[in-house]
């Protein structure tokens, strides 16, 4: 369920005809009702507790619990509102050791998401890298760029988010091909 939540609110809510408004935002009453019409049971309690026991905190609810978006990871264009910040000196990208070489022509590309995607710690990443191949963890140097000018959010549940982290400030893995 926590996946095809990830999908409808991150990617493709026309998949059951669900609308976000432009903050990413769904009605509850909505998705509960969609769910089940396609003959998957979903209750408020059962969101209730997704939201609350994510192991990644994907989801919030606004505070009356009537609307319900992802945190971050949208390919859909929202505006999550999120406030500009000055990260750490150092953060964390999980990536497979098959994207290296064009990691390091091109620097790190959001693709289809919104943004670059970084973790505070390399366990994270590790993690994150193993969902594509053999992992390799990139070391990007977050404070040069804000120095530099380079916008950094970061998303409720902690991930920290930029829209291009050029070649320049990641330190790759040696001895990894
Ligand atoms: C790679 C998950 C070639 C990039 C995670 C990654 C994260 C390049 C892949 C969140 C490249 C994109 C996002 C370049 C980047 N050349 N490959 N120049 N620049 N790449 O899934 O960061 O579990 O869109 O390294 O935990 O893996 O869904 O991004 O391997 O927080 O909540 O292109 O999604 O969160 O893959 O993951 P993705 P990601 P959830």
């Amino acid at each position: 369920m926590s996946k095809f939540l990830s999908l409808v609110l991150r990617h493709k809510p026309e998949e059951i005809g669900l609308n976000l408004d432009p903050q990413g935002w769904a009605k509850v009453d909505q998705l509960i009702t969609l769910i089940n019409r396609r003959g998957t049971e979903l209750t408020f309690p059962l969101l209730e507790q997704i939201v609350a026991t994510n192991d990644k905190q994907r989801f919030i609810f606004n505070e009356d619990k009537t609307k319900i978006r992802a945190n971050q990871g949208h390919s859909i264009e929202v505006d999550l509102a999120l406030q500009l910040q000055q990260p750490p000196n150092l953060l964390f990208h999980g990536t497979a050791t098959r994207f290296l070489d064009s990691i390091r022509t091109q620097g790190l590309l959001r693709g289809s998401r919104q943004y670059v995607h970084l973790a505070l710690d390399i366990q994270t990443a590790t993690k994150v890298g193993q969902r594509h191949g053999k992992p390799a963890v990139l070391e990007v140097r977050a404070e040069a760029m804000h120095l530099d000018e380079h916008q950094f959010f970061c998303a409720d549940n902690g991930v920290w988010l930029t829209e291009h982290v050029p070649s320049k400030y990641i330190e790759f893995p040696t001895g990894i091909s």
